[in-house]
């Protein structure tokens, strides 16, 4: 029988009402183990906990909450070979993807764990004599964070941290489908000195633990990484019981490619950001946007390149590719094939579903070229190995179409120009902006977000992770 992991509530271990099954993308005969899933009462009990535990939390000594997270960071650091390997098993990147993934989640608690510590305020002159006025920044109270299956280690990190630096207590409830590493940092944090209730694990289903984080009242505010449609589902019920809302959400990222690139970075660039992790990251780039001149050029480069990458099992040594993370995200890429052919794009490489040693979702790299930007696999993001290339008459064009999309999270350029760089970063319709680099793949400490419908409210990540995790007080004093 494979292990029972279990929800971390209250500062104790507790089964579930049921448990669910991880399985390995790259291996389904491989059981990762049993995972608990909460019910509607225990995610209450997790709730209350965490209510019970705040006012202590809060306004406790923040060397104690500095020396926790520092020692969370440190632990997770020395272990991310383990916990990357692990990361890649109920995920399906690859290994150094996986590794790098944890020692990225490692690196923001210590970052967090220094912000504790950093914290300040405002002291400004009143207009009135006499007066003195100060503006700090306080905690909120419990949390809610529903973190997605493509980040397993890093965003429930980047969203466990930052709400315990700033004196917050938490529930944090991760993916149904890769729910390992939240579970394995919920470990560390059980033996790092939390009081009881700090910081609660309630694993289980979106519909139940998500919605009975989403609607109780003790919830103050929600942060959450996924899909579009149950970011929006959120954001409604959130807003109409006045909890404040952090969306993270889908991308449909542009790389625009111009003449005068370097192609082999063009290539790399363009490989990386749309290809690697499967493909599967909000910031992935799904439309190349290419200027005429290198067009022809960067699609036989790219498709070239393709043809090298290795698809297979995620821990393999020399694997490029892992797989799909799970059947029914198969699916979808694939009926996204369809559509993308049944629209007129023409399938340059790729889309094959591949068999391998052992039993995975594995799907080879698909490029498609000649799409139009209003086709579907163009608007629609997959979430996956697929891309499509947009032929643009020059810049101007270029960049018209890269705004022309209901997204805005990252936005990449390929120039060797600085008039073009310079007046991409400043006209891209979108939270970040890349110039000669990927769309996907950020630093740890620097904001993380977009526009229009990719995110809602304060910025991740960062010192600009405050913006969301705490409140501002403004307090005036006569003498
Ligand atoms: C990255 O590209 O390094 O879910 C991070 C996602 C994003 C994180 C991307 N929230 O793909």
């Amino acid at each position: 029988m494979a292990e029972l992991f279990r929800n971390f509530i209250a500062g104790e271990w507790v089964a579930g009402a049921t448990a669910s099954v991880n399985r390995n993308p790259s291996d389904t005969a491989d059981v990762v183990g049993e995972y608990a899933q909460a019910d509607a009462a225990q995610a209450k009990a997790a709730i209350a906990a965490a209510k019970r535990a705040f006012p202590a939390w809060s306004t406790g000594s923040i060397q104690e909450r500095a020396n926790i997270l520092e020692k969370v960071g440190a632990e997770i650091l020395a272990r991310k070979d383990e916990l990357g390997t692990l990361l890649s098993r109920e995920e399906g990147k690859t290994l150094p993807e996986g590794i790098g993934e944890a020692a990225r989640a490692g690196q923001i608690f210590r970052f967090f764990a220094g912000e504790v510590v950093r914290m300040a305020g405002e002291k400004v002159a009143s207009v009135r004599p006499g007066v003195d006025v100060e503006v700090t920044r306080e905690p909120l109270g419990v949390i809610g964070l529903i973190t997605p299956w493509n980040f397993p280690i890093a965003i429930p990190a980047w969203k466990i941290a930052p709400a315990l630096a700033y004196g917050n207590t938490v529930v944090c409830k991760p993916a149904d489908l890769a729910p390992g590493c939240a579970w394995a940092i919920a470990e560390i944090l059980s033996r790092a000195g939390l009081p009881p209730g700090v910081f609660n694990l309630a694993m289980g289903r979106g519909s139940v633990v998500g919605e009975a984080l989403v609607n109780d009242p003790d919830v103050t505010a929600l942060s959450f990484t996924g899909s579009v449609s149950t970011g929006r589902g959120i954001a409604a019920k959130a807003i109409a019981r006045m909890a404040k809302v952090q969306l993270e959400m889908g991308g449909k990222n542009p790389l625009v490619v111009l003449d005068d690139a370097d192609l082999p970075t063009a290539v790399n660039v363009a490989v990386q950001g749309s290809y690697y992790s499967t493909g599967q990251r909000c910031t992935a780039s799904s439309r190349l946007i290419v200027t005429a001149g290198i067009h022809d050029r960067f699609v036989a480069a790219v498709a070239d390149k393709l043809s090298t990458l290795r698809v297979d099992n995620a821990l393999l040594t020399g694997t490029d590719i892992g797989p799909v993370v799970d059947a029914s995200q198969l699916d979808i890429d694939l009926k996204y094939l369809e559509i993308g052919k049944g629209e007129g794009a023409r399938l340059v490489t790729g889309g094959e579903r591949l068999q391998r040693a052992t039993d995975g979702y594995y799907l080879s790299p698909a490029l498609f070229s000649e799409a139009g930007n209003a086709m579907r696999i163009a608007r629609e993001e997959i979430f996956g190995p697929v891309a499509c290339v947009i032929r643009a008459k020059d810049y101007d064009e270029a960049l018209a179409i890269a705004n022309d999309t209901e997204f805005g999270l990252s936005a990449g350029i390929v120039t060797t120009s600085l008039k073009h760089a310079t007046h991409f970063k400043r006209h891209a319709q979108a939270g970040m902006v890349m110039v000669n680099v990927p769309t996907a793949g950020v630093d740890y400490h620097v904001p993380f977000g977009g526009r229009k419908g990719s995110s809602y409210g304060p910025r991740e990540q960062g010192r600009y992770a405050a913006e969301f995790f705490t409140t501002v007080k403004t307090a005036y004093t006569a003498a």
